[in-house]
């Protein structure tokens, strides 16, 4: 049984299974992008709830795994060598577990490229913009007077739709008829702008039918459906 004492962050979250991956998340768009791909994978995993009402991000034991304290994090009891590997940035995140299971990206040639382009477009344009509209409309700054601010991530987001919009006009996925990393990575952020933050009439949603069509058929997968509870929230008491 592997050990993984070494690992402060087991102290707050212990772990029952140490074989498992062990997940510390929580169901955000970007907590949920790695529970559909390990839901999809099928590996052995033991989701761990980090609270943001406890400010659980925050504590010691979570900062040792990501110093930026933010989830998603993992370990990976089986990783490189055999050795315990610790991670954070989901994007990072999907590219090794794809590369653990061979799925989900192609392994070598143009497309495991053109696959990773469409990652880091979601991860250094549609969290960050797609995040912001979320603060200026639904959260702390919509009470900012000033709406400039509001309206700079609402047309950033309208023009990473209308990319998205075009990829999606002549294909099933992001990639055409293979489902990828590429879709669990942009399709909860779509899911988020349109479903928590409330914001689909803000960026003129009915103007993008390809990326909800995508939208729908992501939210189909039994995979997904079961991930976007894992881990699971406390219950409202
Ligand atoms: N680039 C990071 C972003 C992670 C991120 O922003 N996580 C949010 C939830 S969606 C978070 O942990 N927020 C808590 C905080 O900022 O304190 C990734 O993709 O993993």
């Amino acid at each position: 049984m592997p050990d993984l004492s070494r690992f402060p962050i087991t102290k707050k979250w212990p772990a029952q299974h140490p074989d498992r991956i062990q997940l510390y998340s929580l169901p955000t768009p970007n907590g949920i992008k790695v529970s559909v791909m390990l839901e999809e994978t099928g590996l052995p995993y033991e989701p761990h709830l980090v609270r943001f009402d406890a400010n659980d991000q925050s504590s010691p034991e979570f900062l040792s795994l990501n110093p930026y304290g933010k989830i998603p994090a993992i370990i990976d009891p089986d990783g490189p060598g055999g050795q315990p590997l610790p991670l954070f940035e989901s994007g990072a995140i999907l590219i090794y577990l794809a590369d653990k299971t061979r799925q989900f990206l192609p392994h070598d040639g143009a497309q495991r490229y053109e696959t990773i382009q469409w990652l880091m477009f979601q991860m250094g344009g549609v969290g960050p913009m797609f995040g912001q509209v979320g603060f200026f409309h639904k959260f702390a700054g919509k009470h900012y007077e000033d709406k400039r601010p509001r309206d700079r991530y609402i047309e950033e987001s309208r023009r990473l739709l209308r990319v998205l919009n075009q990829r999606l006009s002549d294909r099933a996925w992001i990639m055409g008829e293979d489902y990828t990393i590429a879709d669990m990575a942009i399709l909860p952020w779509v899911r988020n702008l349109i479903g928590f933050y409330e914001a689909a009439d803000l960026v003129g949603i009915g103007d993008f039918p390809d990326v909800t069509r995508v939208l729908h058929s992501f939210l189909a997968r039994p995979s997904v459906k079961k991930a976007v509870n894992i881990p699971a929230r406390p219950k409202a008491s």
